[in-house]
């Protein structure tokens, strides 16, 4: 059992963005520019928005730290929403402000404008789209931030790629796959990887369901906006089990494997290989050129809502699932090992 935890709020247009994290060992020092450098990896990437010009993602943090380093209270972290400014009125949490300035009712097939509407009983669909935009994901990545400073203290690292964008393979076309698709006035999606080394031996368990890693990788993947698809290690169909699993060597009393179709994750634990995570994300719902849909309020044929959006966010998406396996990772770390300092940890921690 750990208390490593957090809780995220607010509103893609709202004042700011906000994150407490419970469970921070004491003593781990947080290196403010990481994470705004991390924050800056999320805004980039090319087929961003307006909207990543007019925000320049900082992290404020505002307790659970003094003097750069952690007190193990919680920790509380706020990233502003430039754009409020132009938004105070419409985003104004008091009732004399009430507007129907940027209210909508035609649903964006793909988004949570639907289900969301129906679900809390909404009218505007606004109230549905602050909160289900990827907005959110950069307080997310913040958190991520401060379990990827846990992991370095233990000399974990991670990194991710983009793989694939539409059609394009390889690093050189993706910029002019997603120009087509933004003459278009279309969206395009890709595939990423993320990958930890470095890490213990029997992080999950194959004990019961719900404590294997793979799992809470899956969701903490698939949880992001717009995934559909996590993969680990080598997709495993069409190969014989004789091609696909790692055989296992001995090499001066090390045990050693020349693959790692795994993907670092054997019966739901980590087996000490690369830990190699593997995401797909769908075109961005919100287009130019709209699809057909339904307008809410008159039940009749339409064309879908258009508000400035991403054309390809594939980059910024490998960089919140860097953040959503850091975090994983650092809670079962903290439920193998535990510490309530960093000393605490690195004295129990014998990988
Ligand atoms: C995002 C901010 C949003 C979108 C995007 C992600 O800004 P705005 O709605 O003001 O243009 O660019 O959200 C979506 C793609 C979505 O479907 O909601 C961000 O900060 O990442």
């Amino acid at each position: 059992m750990n208390n490593f935890r957090f809780l995220t709020a607010g509103e893609s247009h709202g004042k700011c963005l906000t994150a407490i994290i419970e469970g921070v060992p004491a003593g781990i020092t947080i290196d403010i520019d990481f994470i705004n450098n991390e924050l800056k990896r999320r805004q980039q990437g090319y087929g961003r928005g307006e909207r990543m010009q007019i925000e320049n993602d900082t992290v404020e943090i505002t307790s659970g730290v003094r003097f750069g380093k952690t007190l193990g209270s919680p920790i509380t972290l706020i990233v502003q929403n430039r754009d409020f400014e132009s938004w105070k009125k419409i985003m104004s949490v008091a009732p004399e402000d009430v507007t129907d300035e940027k209210a909508f009712s035609t649903y964006r097939p793909g988004h949570a404008d639907y289900a969301g509407s129906v679900k809390y009983n909404q009218t505007d669909l606004r109230n549905v789209l602050e909160r289900s935009s990827a907005r959110k994901t950069a307080i997310e990545v913040a958190v991520g931030a401060i379990a990827k400073l846990i992991l370095k203290e233990l000399d974990i690292t991670g990194s991710s790629k983009v793989l694939q964008i539409g059609s394009a393979c390889c690093a050189a076309d993706f910029e002019q796959e997603v120009d087509i698709m933004r003459g278009k006035g279309d969206t395009v999606g890709g595939k990423f990887v993320v990958v930890y080394k470095n890490l213990p031996v029997g992080l999950g368990s194959h004990v019961h369901w719900d404590r294997g890693i793979d799992g809470k990788l899956a969701q903490a993947i698939m949880s992001i906006p717009a995934v559909k698809v996590v993969e680990i290690g080598t997709n495993p169909l069409g190969y014989q089990g004789s091609a696909y699993h790692d055989e296992i060597y001995i090499n001066n009393g090390e045990i050693e494997r020349k693959t790692n179709n795994a993907g670092g994750i054997e019966g739901g634990m980590t087996n000490g290989e690369d830990l190699v995570v593997f995401g797909v994300m769908k075109p961005i719902p919100t287009m130019k050129t709209p699809l057909k849909t339904v307008d809410s309020q008159t039940k009749e044929q339409t064309e879908a809502h258009f508000e400035r959006s991403d054309v390809c966010a594939v980059e910024a998406c490998s960089v919140v699932a860097e953040a959503r396996v850091a975090w994983i990772l650092v809670d079962e770390i903290l439920r193998k090992f535990g510490g309530d300092s960093i000393d605490e940890l690195r004295k129990n921690y014998n990988k």
